[in-house]
């Protein structure tokens, strides 16, 4: 795609909008408890009723019950570094340093908690952090290295590492409880809460383990897509049929594989672990599924598993809220549901995400403010990662430091979720990372429409035809590329048109971006893991 020559350098990056809310007006500020899970998808929350007939997920729902809920809520890069940074800068991936996994994040670059640390907060930070330098901004915090660990993750903090026995989902929410029981009272606080499940390779805790064992799911209607019409997705390497693995994935263990996927858990675990899956793994060794057959198998267990995992997170947050309740700091904390990005649930075929189709590109994003958000509203305003910075900082009272490309959600907060006229039309997307064999893609979402520009092509007939556009009204599966579909002439060309404003708008002309390496070498004393011990 030819890129417009830069118009406004300055115009580029936008001022935050520091209007005063008259949510705040008259009030103190208040404490903000912020949950981030990894890869924790809409479809798997049930108040989001995408129409899969999934379990129900009850201290989540009840946090959209007193709260907002936003359908329309997007990343800018659909992997978990790049959302990460996002959400603590406020910058696409391409203005903040971090554009594929392999990123670090600039300890001196100024986020949001910092300025809440320096404004008067007390802030903490618990569970996945993956940014590779240690977490600043943060009076306390304990994080994972990289990934972390399901089972007796390792923790890292200001002090050093230290194993700690059980499941992550408990453990980190243990730790945040303790912090909140044993914190600066005097001081409005800001808790961060970022639990690592359901990432893969879906490990459900002890408590949760085999509870949906008997229940039998509903095959997305795409569970067996052929991609007719789609640019690149034929050439993907994130099946649940080619490439979800049986023993690490699936935990169709043997004594083989045993040693290697359980090989975090103590002999407790280990034996409770390995009885839950056994009826269903001698069943299949006696008359092993083929074909499709087989997918549909695989396809079960990975939604056994997943939801699993995603019980036990919503029972932590459920967990987190009576705690609220019963300090009596409910009424004066702002709670923030959301996840890193979304995911895909057999759609297509796949696990995994990065696409910039609808289940991977959704954040989940719900937000709980007593009095001042009014209970049980949905928002459709099409918000992105970038808005997070600029809102948290509003509702501290905070005016910016620095230029951010978001924009603060507050009059949609207080607006009951309706969207200001003046508010964006369409939001942004680019993805340049490398796994699952997902191409570097830019794509632009408005609320009736999707286009996609796919700029690696891998083959001859990906070179030749590189959009896709979706009618999101008709096809909101985008099972069919209407790209080259002469009844949508006009609004190809009109997303196109959206697509280069918004390269325009956030100064994205650098086509090579994506060949950045993890930045600065830090000294390992702004490392997590130093670089010997790695
Ligand atoms: C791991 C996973 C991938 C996943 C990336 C990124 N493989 O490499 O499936 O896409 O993390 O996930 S695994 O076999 O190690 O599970 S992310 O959430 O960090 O972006
Ligand atoms: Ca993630």
């Amino acid at each position: 795609m030819r890129i417009p020559p830069l118009l406004c350098l300055a115009s580029c990056l936008l001022l935050m909008d520091v209007r005063v809310s008259p949510l705040l007006q008259a009030n103190e500020r208040p404490n903000i408890v912020f949950f981030f899970s990894d890869d924790l998808t809409t479809q798997a929350i049930s108040a989001y009723h995408t129409g899969l007939e999934l379990p129900p997920t009850p201290h989540l729902d009840r946090l959209a019950r007193e709260g907002m809920l936003f359908e329309n809520s997007f990343c800018g890069n659909s992997i978990c570094t790049p959302s990460r940074a996002t959400v603590m800068t406020g910058l696409h991936s391409h203005k903040n340093g971090i554009v594929n996994l392999s990123g670090m994040l600039d300890p001196e670059r100024p986020t949001w908690p910092k300025a809440l640390q320096s404004s008067g907060y007390t802030t903490a930070l618990f569970g996945k952090w993956h940014m590779k330098t240690k977490p600043t901004g943060f009076d306390a915090w304990e994080v994972f290295s990289g990934q972390g660990h399901y089972y007796n993750p390792d923790l890292y903090g200001p002090k050093g590492v230290r194993r700690m026995e059980g499941h992550s989902t408990d453990i980190v929410t243990d730790l945040a409880l303790d912090w909140l029981e044993s914190r600066d009272a005097e001081k409005p606080f800001c808790l961060m809460i970022q639990h690592k499940a359901p990432h893969r390779n879906w490990k459900p805790s002890l408590k949760d383990i085999g509870r949906y064992q008997d229940r039998v799911f509903a095959e997305p209607a795409s569970l067996f897509d052929d991609y007719e019409s789609r640019v690149s997705a034929a050439n993907h390497k994130m099946g649940i049929d080619q490439h979800m693995n049986l023993a690490s994935d699936l935990m169709l263990l043997n004594e083989a594989s045993d040693a290697k996927v359980l090989s975090r858990l103590h002999p407790a675990q280990k034996r409770a672990y390995l009885q839950a899956f056994e009826a269903e793994n001698k069943a299949f060794r006696e008359n092993p599924p083929v074909g499709k057959d087989l997918v549909r198998w695989k396809y079960q267990r990975y939604m056994r598993n997943y939801l699993s995992c995603v019980a036990g997170v919503d029972r932590n947050v459920g967990r987190v809220l009576d705690r609220l309740d019963a300090l009596q700091l409910s009424e004066h904390t702002l709670v923030i549901y959301c996840a890193d990005q979304g995911f895909y649930l057999g759609e297509h075929g796949w696990f995994d995400k990065r696409w910039a189709y609808e289940e991977s590109l959704k954040m989940p994003l719900i937000m709980r403010w007593p009095g001042k958000i009014k209970a049980g509203t949905r928002s459709q305003a099409l918000v992105q990662n970038i808005d997070y910075a600029p809102t948290l900082l509003e509702v501290a009272g905070l005016k910016p430091q620095w230029s951010v490309h978001g924009t603060s959600l507050l009059p949609i907060l207080s607006g009951e979720g309706m969207v200001p006229d003046d508010w964006r039309k369409a939001i942004y997307y680019r993805y340049m990372d490398a796994g699952h064999g997902v191409p570097r893609h830019r794509a632009v979402r408005t609320l009736g429409h999707k286009l996609i520009y796919f700029d690696q092509p891998r083959n001859a007939a990906e070179e030749e035809n590189r959009w896709e556009l979706f009618d999101m009204a008709r096809d909101p599966q985008e099972m069919r590329n209407v790209a080259t579909d002469q009844a949508y002439a006009s609004i190809l060309k009109a997303m196109k048109a959206q697509l280069r404003d918004l390269i325009t708008l956030y100064d994205d002309t650098d086509e090579s971006v994506w060949v950045r390496g993890p930045g600065r070498v830090y000294p390992n004393e702004l490392l997590l893991r130093p670089r010997r011990q790695r």
